[in-house]
């Protein structure tokens, strides 16, 4: 390990004895462990930042952080909540940058697959470790002058669970700081939980020291033009320069939570995944099945988690709605544990109809950023136009007067809500159960327009891999990618992959063993459309009688299912439709032999542009698709 060389230790003493020329506003540096005395000393020594900030967790620390945002105009306060507060950012920052988001390894094999000769690769970005070095040695280095550092303690998962990790944060903007603590838990006691054990490496800088060289926008410094995200997997490190937003800043979440844990999945056996998680009790038997889903960004995995069902017979709960770890444990049972603390949630679409758990869950300590205000202190965005007085003033995410009907939108489409998972009304009562929750199935899905029924159970886990694989979805503004294209997105972790798919997909294969109870896959598609492009199904609510025939089949019920070439598909009026008109179901589960032949053929090719020689051929050849797909349609 690298702070193990010695011309590391070296340079960590002599930063240890000068520390005292930084001064230190908060905290204690020497009570720190020795790691992260030499992880900070380092940061110290490239970042040079005017005061280092310890931070605690505490009540105090938060009043006394959102007081100076507010004083900064960085943060403004909305009255017509409790402690809830609009952020607008440099309009130039307001996406997850894939495009600058890099994987450091020495061998590339590690990192990406062996494309085809000539593909340029999607599924993941490698550098060679020395080369982000250089090139972080190079952004950092000065890069906090003239501002505080904060050092942010905190843990994935509940503190000193046995699935927790904890991270180690370091930033340059008190914005960061303040979602971190809504996003993960940030608290003192993870020095003592700490101990000699390791930690995530995170360091975050806006990439705007003092003087600055580019003009400030909105209150928000940061560089735009320089974003970087590296990871460092072997040595569990995370640098990100330039961008304040979300998973670009907040690095517990994609960074830590996704990127750099499917590596440390991989090493212990377990899965890191891009899935919500929640909870569904038949109400009349009282038994409770849980279920995780991967959707891409965007998707709706916080509204299904959240779900109000529109049938009686489940009360729903959720766990999580981004990002799942999940373990067997010793009798088999596949385990889930939500990472995370908070909702980071996509915001426009959202209202009472749609989703008004979430509605609920941000009245009070919540942090809105890039939506439109209201004259009256209250938040307005797309899908609200509903729920605000018609006649008072809005100004837009950019400060700019706006009215309803308006070309443009009154808040950014990637505009979202910070709050803390807690305050969710219908968050589950065991969501910070250190051992998880039991899984029963595990959901892909993504938005298919055309072709995909609403929804598929795989044969196997082995196929459910090749189904969450060929996973697609139309892009949306989570990240840079423009237009309504239609992309792979293969199990929903094509931005968030640590390592080489073809190895995780063998990964996901090697999770089967015949002492596991293993869960069983679906696929689902609530976006098909027909031939005006109007939805064939309601969604939201409604969604609830799709997992309630998963659940059936989970049960065991034979019944409801008819085989077909690409999995088993409801049987006719196997879906409780009641009180919902005019379905049509025969266009909602049609298979077009032409789409999915291409479809198929298609993925096919993509996986072997894409993973080559590391796509694990088992799962074509138990699973010939196509030929079923040809002799059977
Ligand atoms: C997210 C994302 O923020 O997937 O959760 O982009
Ligand atoms: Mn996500």
């Amino acid at each position: 390990m690298e702070d193990d060389a010695p011309e590391f230790m070296e340079i960590h003493e002599i930063v240890i004895q000068k520390l005292g020329h930084v001064p230190i506003v908060k905290g204690d540096f020497h009570m720190l462990p020795k790691k992260v005395q030499k992880f900070l000393a380092k940061w110290v020594y490239t970042c040079k930042p005017r005061a280092l900030y310890i931070c605690d967790g505490s009540h105090a620390e938060a009043e006394e952080v959102t007081h100076k945002l507010i004083e900064r105009g960085v943060l403004t306060k909305l009255k017509k909540y409790e402690n809830c507060y609009l952020c607008r950012t440099d309009p130039a920052d307001v996406a997850r940058v894939e495009s600058k988001t890099w994987i450091a390894t020495d061998d590339k094999y590690e990192t990406v697959p062996h494309v085809r000769q000539g593909v340029r690769g999607i599924l993941g970005q490698w550098k060679h470790t020395k080369e982000m070095e250089e090139e972080v040695n190079s952004d950092l280095d000065g890069c906090m002058a003239g501002r505080t550092m904060y050092v942010i303690p905190f843990s994935m998962g509940p503190i000193g669970g046995p699935l927790s990790k904890i991270g180690v944060q370091l930033t340059d903007s008190n914005y960061v700081l303040l979602c971190m603590r809504i996003m993960t838990r940030v608290s003192a006691d993870i020095w003592e939980v700490l101990g000699d054990n390791d930690f995530v490496r995170c360091v975050h800088s806006m990439g705007c020291p003092r003087p600055v060289q580019r003009k400030v926008v909105n209150h928000w410094p940061c560089n735009p033009d320089k974003i970087m995200i590296g990871h460092f997997p072997a040595r569990r490190e995370i640098v990100s320069f330039g961008s304040g937003y979300g998973g670009n800043s907040l690095l517990g979440k994609k960074c830590f939570a996704l990127r750099i844990a499917s590596v440390i999945a991989r090493d212990e056996g377990w899965l890191a995944e891009h899935m919500l998680i929640m909870g569904l009790t038949n109400e009349k038997t009282g038994e409770e099945k849980f279920v995780c889903a991967a959707f891409p960004s965007a998707c709706g995995k916080t509204n299904l988690a959240m779900i109000q069902p529109t049938i009686p017979g489940y009360k729903v709960r959720v766990v999580g709605d981004d990002i799942a770890w999940l373990r067997f444990d010793d009798k088999g049972v596949l385990r889930a544990i939500n990472p995370e603390n908070g909702f980071l949630g996509v915001l426009p679409g959202t209202n009472m109809k749609t989703n008004p758990n979430a509605m609920l869950s941000f009245q009070n300590i919540s942090i809105f950023t890039n939506v439109a205000e209201t004259a009256d202190g209250g938040v307005f965005w797309e899908g609200m136009e509903d729920e605000i007085d018609k006649n008072i003033a809005i100004t837009n995410w950019l400060g700019q007067p706006w009215k309803i009907g308006m070309p443009g939108n009154a808040a950014h489409p990637n505009s979202r809500f910070t709050c803390p998972a807690s305050q969710c009304p219908i968050i589950h009562p065991k969501w910070e159960d250190p051992k998880g929750v039991p899984v029963s199935a595990l959901i892909f899905g993504g938005r298919r327009p055309t072709g995909v029924p609403l929804v598929f159970e795989s044969y196997s886990w082995q196929h459910g891999v090749m189904v969450g694989a060929c996973v697609k979805s139309e892009s949306t503004a989570a990240a840079e990618h423009t237009g309504k294209k239609i992309m792979h997105d293969p199990m929903a972790m094509r931005p968030f992959m640590g390592y080489n798919f073809g190895k995780y997909l063998q990964h996901w294969l090697d999770m089967e063993k015949p002492d596991r109870n293993m869960p069983k896959s679906f696929h689902v598609n609530w976006f098909r459309v027909d031939e005006h492009g109007k939805f064939l199904w309601p969604g939201f609510g409604d969604n609830v009688r799709v997992l309630d025939w998963v659940l059936r089949r989970c049960a065991g019920d034979e019944s409801i299912a008819v085989k077909s070439p690409i999995g088993y598909l409801p049987k006719k009026g196997s879906i409780d439709l009641t009180g919902l008109g005019d379905i049509k179901w025969d266009e909602l589960f049609s298979l077009p032999k032409h789409y999915w032949l291409d479809d198929m053929r298609e993925s096919k090719l993509f996986l072997e542009d894409q993973v080559g020689t590391d796509f694990p051929q088992v799962i074509w050849e138990t699973h010939a698709q196509e030929k079923r797909i040809e002799e059977q349609l």
